[in-house]
């Protein structure tokens, strides 16, 4: 991946990750100038009146895993306000509500232009971007994606624990028929101990803070906690390498799908 972020007048060309294909902090660091103010009444004001979609739990990190989340996790849709108010105050709340990947180019223009544009080595620009927004203890279960992805931390701190591609039998993947095999059906316990019984090439820790970028590529799992009211956007381009690992990715697919099924569509299960 080879990125540059366009800062007004400047453009600024964040050095090539390399060969060593493994989760990686960029030396760039962008300004605060170029990061602008995210504070829940900016937000607040960008979004307005949209509606979008907010996950919810008891416990931090929202896991679709149906045999053992039903009535714990849900979705709702809701105003933007009332999805902000909640994150702001979910001590107040007793729930972690999370906006999840709610992607930022179709309708939050808004938001949008006040991202830095990143690119790609042939200036293509991502052709996903999706914004995360979370307090303490949100974050996201075990996963990975098959797009290299560029997260950029806007505010706050977002904590990685990454798993090499090789794990993935430790992480018993499953699939359903709307998601391939990319999440991990081990509890968060679990995934915690297997890092620490695994060397340190093969799982580690990395924490993304305001104005940092982390290069997670393609096929790496990871799983993430935010800290404070956390910003963060994804941005995903689909990499020669993931063509390669696309089999593998269909693989789980094909020999779990019946065993799960989750609807990400259904709404308020409360
Ligand atoms: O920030 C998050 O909670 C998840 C980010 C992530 O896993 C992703 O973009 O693939």
């Amino acid at each position: 991946v080879f990125a540059a972020a366009d800062l007004g007048q400047t453009l600024v060309r964040i050095p090539e990750v390399g060969t060593a294909l493994q989760p990686t902090k960029l030396s760039r660091v962008l300004p605060p100038t170029a990061l602008g103010s995210w504070t829940v009444r900016d937000l607040t004001n960008l979004l307005a009146n949209v509606d979008l979609w907010v996950e919810y739990s008891l416990t931090g990190l929202f896991a679709p895993r149906p045999e053992v989340n039903e009535g714990q996790f849900f979705r709702k849709c809701m105003p933007a306000r009332e999805a902000l108010e909640r994150i702001a105050f979910e001590g107040h709340y007793s729930v972690n509500y999370y906006i999840s990947a709610l992607p930022l180019d179709k309708r939050l223009d808004k938001i949008a232009g006040r991202i830095p544009q990143f690119v790609n080595g042939t200036a293509d620009p991502p052709p996903d971007r999706v914004l995360f927004i979370g307090n303490t203890g949100t974050g996201s279960c075990l996963h990975y994606d098959l797009p290299d992805n560029l997260m950029l931390v806007l505010a706050g701190e977002k904590h990685f624990l990454t798993f090499s591609p090789d794990c993935s039998d430790d992480l018993a993947p499953y699939s359903t028929e709307h998601r391939c095999c990319n999440f991990s059906t081990l509890s968060d316990a679990a995934v915690r101990r297997l890092a620490t019984s695994l060397g340190s090439e093969r799982a580690f820790e990395i924490t993304v803070r305001a104005g940092e970028i982390l290069y997670m590529p393609s096929c790496w799992w990871h799983r993430t906690t935010n800290h404070g009211l956390t910003v963060g956007v994804a941005h995903l381009w689909a990499a020669p390498s993931a063509e390669r690992e696309h089999e593998s990715y269909r693989r789980y697919d094909k020999n779990l799908r019946p065993r799960l099924r989750f609807d990400m569509s259904a709404s308020d299960k409360v």
